[in-house]
């Protein structure tokens, strides 16, 4: 059992160096934020949504003009590179917007009565108290994607965010807080998911999660919310792949795959870590590969030059490279990286291995690390039948000219995102988030799709006849 006076530390991957010290949130802290969240749903459900929208255009805005401050502390607390940092603090700018935008929508429909003098619409409706745990590969993006659309649709929050990235989640409310979200709307409980985030799943005033990580935990999550069959929202893994057929322009993909492996140091659940060649290309390509891989500038995040950052901590680094003895064991050929960077911080190098067969465990799971594998294939159908030959579904990507193989693989690959001659990672806010397969629960986050994460459907029918209608009777 955990009380308040108990913390944990925030640390610069770059260093290892401690940033700030926070609160380690158990169940009595859940407790008291889930109340107070409870309480003030009474409130904000009642606000008229575009006035929750027009909060969310302010944060916009103030998220713009700290998008310089957000950006250095988010390469300092959690390790991506400036122009990754911006680009995340932006999505969340963007994400705002949408979803402020959506208060003067959240549309339903009306439609003819099978009777006279009856009107009917669907509506919808907030749902609570939603429990929201976020990771820190995208420690800005990702609570906006959660709560700006939770918010306009008149629900309140109580987030959970990644242990790694405290002080940007506080930064985030706290900026939250200045656009005028009246109080206790959102609370955050800090710590480890064992403790705050199992105890926000299991809390019976919560009727909604929604949780980006692990399959492992997402299960876990689905488990625990049974009982009180709580709606799920789930984002979990990608076994990401990129096709680079025997037509494709080769300098292009190799940028697309040099930044869709190595960018955010592999740590985005879009990365491509796999790369399915067509062997007539496989030699040029790998060479131009590891070429780039190799000259890739690791360093620290927060300077200009940077193209490689650290991973978030020790932890990872581990694993990763565990990966890399899996990969050598089962017989793939290491042809760069494969070590951490000696020195200060959690730095790995990049990562590519050849001669990788669909089967093996470093094509089959999830690594979160700068870490790609090459797998040789024949022809295009090959190539499709080892993309889907994963559990994960989350995005996949074709390197063509040919018009006809971009259309059969926008039919056949089995992800919920896929790009043609772009490489895996780049969603945009305005479309649906998420995967097929082990990637989730079927939901979608971003866009219109999130509404229906955060809102319940109402059906009303008003008859204005003044007797008794029957439906599926009175108008035979
Ligand atoms: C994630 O890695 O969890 O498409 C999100 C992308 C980013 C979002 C990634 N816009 O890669």
């Amino acid at each position: 059992m955990t009380t308040a006076t108990a913390t944990f530390e925030s640390l610069n991957p770059s260093t290892g160096e401690v940033i700030e010290t926070f609160p380690r949130s158990g169940a009595a802290e859940v407790d008291r934020a889930v109340e107070k969240s409870r309480a003030a749903w009474e409130g904000w459900r009642l606000v008229p949504a575009p006035e929750r929208g027009n909060i969310l255009f302010r944060f916009a805005q103030i998220l713009e003009r700290s998008k310089p401050e957000l950006s250095d502390l988010m390469t300092r607390e959690m390790g991506k590179v400036k122009a990754e940092a911006g680009g995340d603090v932006q999505e969340a700018i963007d994400m705002s917007y949408y979803m402020g935008g959506e208060g003067r929508r959240l549309f339903g429909q009306t439609t003819p009565s099978e009777l006279r003098d009856k009107f009917q619409m669907s509506i919808r409706m907030p749902v609570g108290v939603v429990g929201a745990i976020t990771p820190w590969n995208f420690p800005i993006a990702i609570p906006a994607w959660k709560l700006t659309p939770a918010l306009v649709c008149g629900n309140t929050v109580v987030l959970k965010p990644a242990e790694d990235t405290p002080l940007l989640a506080q930064r985030f409310v706290d900026l939250l807080h200045e656009a005028g979200l009246p109080q206790d709307v959102v609370q955050v409980v800090h710590g480890y998911g064992e403790e705050a985030g199992d105890a926000l799943v299991r809390h019976p005033d919560v009727p909604i999660i929604t949780f980006t990580g692990s399959r492992e935990t997402g299960v876990a999550v689905t488990k625990a919310a049974a009982d009180r069959l709580k709606h799920v929202h789930l984002e979990l893994g990608g076994k990401n792949a990129i096709i680079v057929m025997d037509d494709a322009d080769l300098d292009l993909a190799v940028d697309g795959i040099t930044w869709s492996a190595f960018g955010t140091a592999g740590q985005r659940c879009t990365a491509a870590s796999r790369v399915i060649v067509h062997r007539d290309v496989y030699d040029a390509l790998q060479q131009r590969l590891v070429a780039r891989a190799e000259q890739m500038k690791i360093g620290a995040p927060w300077e200009d030059d940077t193209e490689i950052g650290p991973v978030i901590n020790e932890a990872a680094v581990e694993k990763i490279h565990s990966y890399t003895e899996i990969g050598v064991d089962e017989g793939a050929k290491l042809l760069t990286g494969g070590e951490r960077v000696e020195g200060h911080g959690f730095y790995y190098r990049p990562t590519v291995f050849a001669e990788v067969e669909p089967g093996m465990r470093i094509a089959q799971e999830e690594i979160f690390g700068p870490t790609t594998a090459l797998i040789p294939v024949g022809s295009f159908e090959e190539a499709v039948l080892a993309a889907n030959s994963v559990e994960f579904g989350l995005s996949s990507s074709i390197f063509t000219r040919d018009v006809n193989k971009a259309f059969k693989a926008m039919r056949d690959l089995q992800t919920g995102i896929m790009y043609v001659n772009a490489g895996t990672t780049g969603a945009e806010v305005h479309l649906p988030f998420g995967g097929m397969k082990q990637t989730g629960n079927g939901h979608r986050e971003a866009g219109q799709a999130a509404l229906e994460v955060f809102t319940e459907w109402k059906s009303v029918y008003v008859d204005y006849s003044g007797k008794l209608q029957r439906a599926q009777i009175d108008n035979q």
